[in-house]
């Protein structure tokens, strides 16, 4: 998604902010653009594509200045090009970055039109920046006048201005979409991620929602949505959690698999005693676990993915319903929620616009209480739960999820097994065996991954396909969609997911040699009725790819290409059989030759709806 940086310091802030667009790059992009201010004026330049791009236009023609604002934009409104580029000016003296959407910029864009405002883009953005500089005629003092053009604003956004004058001064603003405030020595910072700062500051102010601050060299003024001054808390990163260096990998994406065997264990660790789930992990409202009749799961995408596979763990193991819905339907529509229900939301970020907004109206419902499983803990959606659980993945720089899929599944297990514990539904010798089950997993996802030279050899037959069919059943069906997803994403294969039981009621009338049809066996109960389909398959000449334990009796024929996966407790199964996913996934784009850690048209922690 869309990324901010702004600076203002008694150095050039260029090179600052060219390092912070660098920074953020990971999160998708189609454009990006910087304005400088100094005494001769505020200059920008502004290119489409890689910040790469950006870089070449600075050396062409330098810009430097001590104030400063950037920005790399996804679009949402009007096309990716240099004209709707940020920075977006209103005369030559105010200029603006802009994260999120303006709903109200038709009917905003005809008044200011009205009054003479010519529009030089075709985005929301451009609103803004016209409406502070139409404030600007009645009301001198540069915040305030930001803070009467916000009050015409419907929508979601986090915005960074700078007034060419003599108060030298940045003055940002947060409603919906995270900003953060980077506190240095004689300059202060501003940024939508931590991760676009950490080359000048570790000291961090998070901007809370309806926020408006001042920057200046010396000081940090923050103002909260009833406009009183406000003391915010100031964090301190710790580096040791940087994750943006590749090291070894040619690509984030690989680094974060082979991440996974340590990123578990990191997320198990502290969470189990040697028999049981200790519930304080929780935090200190986990009592309320021993209440829950109902658990409402709200994500999306690959986060929802996970949370189908815990409604199988949920109802399974602690007796109770369990519904998972995608957050962008969700918060439109009437929900009923039945007694003690617990509102439970999965997202790598804790900025997904849609989830957040979601948990925001179940706050106002009749919920038992929210509990987010969540990556980042300074995040919104953590900070505005009632219980939470860490994913303690560290930094996901690849924008196709990973080991933020695999931590979240982790934690949904550790969830499943303290709700069914609570409730009493699970025996101490039952719970132990769990526990011991969870132990071991770092382990097996070492092993599952292991496989990935053979699975390289795989995903070359993968290589001019268009279309590809994902099979599984019971858990191994949101396995089977999310193995979909990721396929799309990065190699841009179209990939369907259906339950393999679901098979001759539909998709089968696409199988032929040219669709290869993936599917994960778990060895339980279910195996006998995959083979089955297996063999509906093959009758139709369609090209299997297998990826079972050496148990099911499968392996490698005419037709059917058989990849070994690590035989583990049927609990595990999910979470261990994601990892051939994400590899085949992974080697199908590189063979393609695609743009792994930043797929086309895709974006990092969805901050926009
Ligand atoms: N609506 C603005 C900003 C888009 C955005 O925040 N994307 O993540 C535009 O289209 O320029």
């Amino acid at each position: 998604m869309c990324g901010i940086v702004g600076a203002i310091a008694q150095r050039n802030v260029a090179k600052i902010l060219l390092e912070g667009l660098s920074r953020l790059e990971y999160r998708g992009y189609d454009s990006s653009g910087v304005a400088i201010n100094n005494e001769t004026g505020v200059r920008a330049h502004r290119a489409v594509g890689k910040v790469q791009a950006l870089k070449d236009k600075f050396e062409a023609e330098p810009l430097d200045g001590k104030i400063g604002i950037a920005h790399t934009r996804w679009a949402t409104h009007g096309k990716p090009t240099e004209a709707n580029a940020h920075p977006h000016f209103s005369g030559p003296d105010l200029a603006l970055v802009h994260n999120g959407i303006i709903e109200n910029h038709d009917v905003l864009r005809r008044e200011l039109k009205a009054k003479g405002y010519e529009f030089k883009s075709e985005t929301d953005t451009e609103v803004i920046v016209h409406l502070v500089h139409e404030a600007l005629k009645s009301e001198p003092n540069f915040v305030q006048a930001v803070k009467n053009a916000l009050e015409s604003l419907h929508g979601a956004f986090a915005i960074a201005v700078t007034l060419n004058d003599e108060n030298e001064r940045l003055v940002v603003a947060r409603q919906g979409s995270p900003l953060v405030v980077g506190v240095g020595i004689e300059e202060n910072f501003v940024a939508s991620d931590q991760l676009a700062l950490l080359h000048v500051t570790d000291q961090f102010i998070f901007l809370e929602e309806g926020d408006v601050a001042e920057l200046t060299r010396d000081g940090v003024t923050v103002w909260d949505k009833d406009d009183i001054i406000q003391e915010r808390p100031i964090s301190v990163f710790n580096h040791n959690v940087d994750a943006t260096d590749k090291g070894e990998f040619r690509h984030y994406m690989l680094k974060e698999i082979y991440e996974q065997p340590t990123v578990v264990a990191a997320c198990l660790e502290g969470r189990l005693s040697h028999e049981r789930v200790l519930t304080s992990c929780f935090g200190a409202n986990s009592e309320f676990l021993k209440q829950v009749e109902n658990v409402h799961i709200v994500a999306c995408g690959t986060s929802y993915h996970a949370g189908m596979v815990a409604k199988y763990w949920i109802e399974d193991m602690a007796n109770i319903p369990c519904t998972v819905e995608v957050a962008s339907e969700y918060r439109y529509r009437k929900v009923a929620v039945p007694k003690n229900t617990l509102f439970l939301t999965l997202s790598q970020s804790g900025e997904t616009a849609d989830t957040l907004a979601a948990l925001r109206m179940a706050k106002e419902l009749n919920y038992l209480t929210t509990l987010a499983i969540c990556n980042v803990p300074s995040s919104t959606l953590v900070r505005e739960s009632g219980l939470t659980l860490l994913t303690k993945a560290g930094a996901e720089i690849g924008v196709a999820s990973t080991k933020a899929f695999t931590t979240q599944l982790t934690a949904l297990l550790i969830t499943s097994i303290a709700i069914a514990a609570e409730k009493g539904e699970l025996s101490d010798a039952k719970q132990a065996e769990l526990v011991q089950a969870l132990r071991s997993l770092p382990a097996y996802l070492d092993a599952a991954i292991k496989q990935d030279s053979t699975i390289q050899v795989v995903a070359e037959q993968f290589a001019n396909k268009h279309h590809a069919l994902f099979l599984g059943r019971g858990p191994m069906f949101p396995i089977a969609l999310e193995g979909a997803l990721k396929l799309k994403e990065i190699s841009y294969i179209h990939a369907e997911a259906y339950p393999a039981g679901e098979l001759k009621h539909g998709p089968l009338a696409l199988v032929d040699e040219d669709m290869p049809i993936i599917t994960m066996v778990p060895h339980n109960v279910m195996l006998d009725k995959l083979k089955s389909n297996l063999q509906e398959v093959a009758a139709r000449g369609g090209e299997l790819f297998v990826f079972a334990d050496k148990d099911t009796d499968l392996h490698s024929e005419e037709g059917v290409t058989f990849t070994e996966v690590p035989k583990v407790d049927a609990i595990l199964e999910p979470i261990v059989h994601t990892i051939p996913l994400q590899l085949l996934s992974y080697h199908v784009a590189v063979v393609k030759g695609t743009d792994v850690d930043q797929p086309r048209n895709l974006a990092k922690s969805v901050t926009v709806e």
